[in-house]
């Protein structure tokens, strides 16, 4: 008896010493200023599949994920899809009001291409997509909030992935319609524009390991050319931008890029700039730096490869003079998502399958067991993470103008979400630390404004600001307590302490 009681003490006192040596990793030391500059602008970011519903309503077109929802429900953790959602399409007045109350300068959200165009082509304009929109940009500049929107968050018209989606170079000028009907809808008060969100989720596990939609699996193939034709695309939006509609409209084009923080057990730097060549320098190298191209480091390794395997060319496209230059400044920002860090180290062994993108990485990701880990398994709490990720892109691209428009945690759904609390705490302290240091930062964006649609995690996994009542159909958005904290954050433009409340 008494042993199982003292077995229950150690068992008690070690589980709390694990999970406060999980929350003392999930702060940094503040470095000098206390404040944000006044310019700098807060706001949340969410997509159009994970939150607006409506799947079909209006005209809409079905997108790659409704195609594989639909048909592959096992592939979701609960079963779900985004058929519904916090259906922010009907109640976008819910949305706005939650967006008032945090006191937000900007809100990030993205169109539905298959709103727009329902098959992907200009011919199947629908009115009634853009009426939406209009009125959402609208009631966002009514309450001084401004828009700041993502043209693909990964939706892509169905019918353009008969045609084998961004494997194919027609989605080139499939996008650049798409784009020039958005600029030309909205553009009027659009003066932020993101063309895409994440092409590394897109192109390696859409088209390489087949995990998400499309499930198009060709693992170092078709991963590479959808890189390419998606780069091919933004650079060309980009020009289209500049040369057609900036001198009317003045506004800011960019694209967004995910990106861990590789981190060195042993302090080697070659490790260190393979994986961030590996998962930032792949985009980001072709637009932020001088040369243009795809990193030099890659280009060699996947050639190495592919000659290795018999191939009589690299598996990597070449980019060549027209599009490097076309591409290399095709952006006014850079846009980050930073949720995590991995330790990287060269593996000695084989990593992957041949041929992949595991396989040409060749690189060991680990987790230090230190860091508090969310609901989601691959998302730990390293604030340092992104403090060297922004220093590091301070030096590797000319100090570029940085957005971070997406950072966040996801958990139960609880609504006193405390690590959600230090997570935010911290990463803007991350932030604040990186502007002292020289990065030119102008925004952040929380992820998310509510609870939303987690993709193959369905609903099981939460990184909202407010829950959504899912039970009911008015679905109302109750604040939790990170809701309080990141307002107080926006009115004071410090950190404040997270126990205020
Ligand atoms: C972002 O992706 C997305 O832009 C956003 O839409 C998403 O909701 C948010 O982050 C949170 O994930 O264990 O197989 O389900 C960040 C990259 C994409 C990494 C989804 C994890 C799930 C892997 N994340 N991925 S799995």
């Amino acid at each position: 008896m008494c042993s199982i009681v003292i077995i229950l003490v150690v068992i008690a006192v070690l589980g709390h010493f694990q999970s406060v040596t999980g929350a003392e990793n999930c702060t940094i030391h503040a470095k000098g200023n206390s404040k944000f500059p006044d310019n700098f602008s807060f706001g949340v970011a969410t997509s159009a599949y994970q939150i607006e519903g409506a799947w079909n309503a209006d005209g809409k077109g079905p997108s790659i994920w409704d195609e594989y929802t639909h048909k592959h429900p096992d592939r979701i953790k609960d079963k779900s899809n985004g058929d519904i959602a916090a259906e922010s399409y009907h109640h976008f007045d819910l949305d706005l009001k939650a967006l008032k109350d945090l006191k937000v300068d900007h809100y990030r959200f993205s169109i539905a291409w298959t709103r727009i165009f329902p098959n992907g082509c200009v011919s199947s304009r629908n009115q009634k997509g853009i009426d939406y929109y209009n009125s959402v940009i609208n009631k966002l500049l009514e309450n001084g909030i401004e828009p700041m929107v993502t043209m693909y968050h990964w939706d892509l018209p169905a019918e353009l992935q008969k045609f084998g989606g961004f494997t194919n170079s027609l989605i080139v000028e499939q996008f650049l319609m798409y784009a020039d009907e958005l600029f030309e809808s909205f553009g009027d008060r659009v003066k932020t524009w993101i063309t895409f969100n994440e092409p590394n989720q897109v192109c390696k596990f859409g088209y390489g390991t087949g995990s998400v939609a499309p499930m198009v699996e060709l693992p170092g193939v078709g991963d590479y050319l959808c890189y390419t034709n998606l780069l091919k695309a933004h650079g060309a939006t980009y020009r289209l931008y500049r040369s057609k509609f900036f001198e009317k409209q003045q506004g800011k084009i960019g694209i967004t890029l995910d990106s861990i923080y590789g981190v060195s057990k042993t302090n080697n730097n070659v490790d260190v700039d393979r994986a961030m060549q590996y998962t930032l320098g792949l985009l980001a190298h072709p637009i932020f730096s001088k040369s243009g191209g795809f990193p030099p480091l890659l280009v060699k390794d996947v050639q190495k490869n592919s000659f290795a395997e018999g191939r009589k060319k690299s598996r990597l496209p070449n980019l060549d003079e027209y599009w490097k230059a076309l591409i290399r400044g095709s952006a006014d920002f850079l846009g980050i998502n930073y949720y995590t860090s991995k330790y990287v180290k060269r593996s000695t062994d084989l990593m992957g399958e041949s041929p992949s993108m595991a396989r040409d990485y060749n690189v060991e990701e680990t987790f230090d067991p230190k860091w508090l880990v969310a609901k989601s398994e691959w998302l730990h709490c390293y604030p340092e993470g992104l403090e060297g990720l922004l220093k590091f892109i301070r030096d590797e691209y000319d100090n570029v103008e940085v957005k971070i428009t997406e950072n966040g945690w996801s958990d139960e759904g609880e609504l006193v979400d405390e690590n959600r609390v230090l997570y935010f705490k911290s990463h803007i302290q991350a932030v604040l630390n990186a502007i002292h240091d020289g990065s030119n930062i102008s925004s952040y964006s929380a992820w998310s404004l509510v609870d939303n649609f987690e993709w193959n995690k369905g609903y099981t996994e939460k990184f909202g600001l407010y829950s959504v009542n899912m039970k009911s159909h008015k679905k109302e958005r109750i604040p939790k307590k990170s809701a309080h904290y990141y307002r107080k954050v926006i009115e004071t433009r410090t950190i404040p302490n997270e126990d205020f409340v």
